[in-house]
């Protein structure tokens, strides 16, 4: 495990370029940062306006990133490096999680459903119901992409769910209750690394959990 910013309210967590990255909620608190990949530590922040909530993120490119808020119905455009927001546009559903499975980026809102949007304009072009075993699985929030499937964690569960991209099954889920921290916020925050190590956090958590290839 690394350390993590216990006033954090975490919303995304990527790892790209040698950083663990993280975006954090909450009106008049809502960051986006760069942070150390072994102490945790916060390397560089973004501080977005105080009128937005801000939700998941995930990187368009080396030099792009895509942040959600969530009932402003919008998303920004970053430069991660010198932190200055590009552009500003409408989703017109709340923004949850987001990821990029390279063709398309996926985004909940809290529901069951994941939309597949333009990466370029941002146009919904698909949509699938997430299921278990024929159950829609509700509350889907931080998103991640790995090896041709989307993970999922689920608002306040302790439950990582990977789904198959194509029809919306649930081929399996893993339940991490046994190692949350206790008395903290729920968790929220998936991220895979280069070798496919999962990292998760959550919402005020004083640590990030290092879970291995699963
Ligand atoms: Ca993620």
């Amino acid at each position: 495990m690394i350390p993590h910013d216990p006033g954090a309210f975490t919303q995304g967590l990527e790892i790209r370029c040698g950083y663990l990255w993280e975006s954090t909620g909450i009106y008049g608190q809502s960051t986006f940062r760069k942070t150390d990949m072994e102490t945790g530590e916060v390397l560089d922040m973004l501080r977005l306006p105080d009128t937005v909530f801000a939700e998941g993120f995930t990187f368009l490119d080396d030099s792009t990133v895509c942040l959600l808020t969530w009932k402003e119905h919008s998303a920004f455009l970053l430069n991660p490096w010198t932190m200055e927001i590009r552009e500003e546009f409408y989703l017109n559903t709340e923004g949850w999680g987001i990821c990029c499975t390279g063709e398309f980026l996926v985004q909940s809102d809290g529901t069951s459903i994941l939309r597949f949007r333009d990466t370029g304009d941002f146009s919904v072009r698909d949509s699938i119901s997430v299921t278990l075993n024929g159950n829609p699985q509700f509350f889907l929030n931080e998103l991640e992409y790995l090896n041709g499937q989307i993970l999922a964690n689920q608002w306040r569960t302790s439950r990582i769910l990977f789904i198959n991209q194509e029809n919306g099954h649930v081929e399996r889920f893993i339940n991490l209750s046994s190692v949350v921290p206790q008395s903290v916020g729920v968790l929220n925050g998936i991220a895979a690394g280069e070798d496919e190590t999962l990292y998760c956090t959550g919402k005020y958590w004083p640590i990030t959990l290092i879970l291995g290839n699963l």
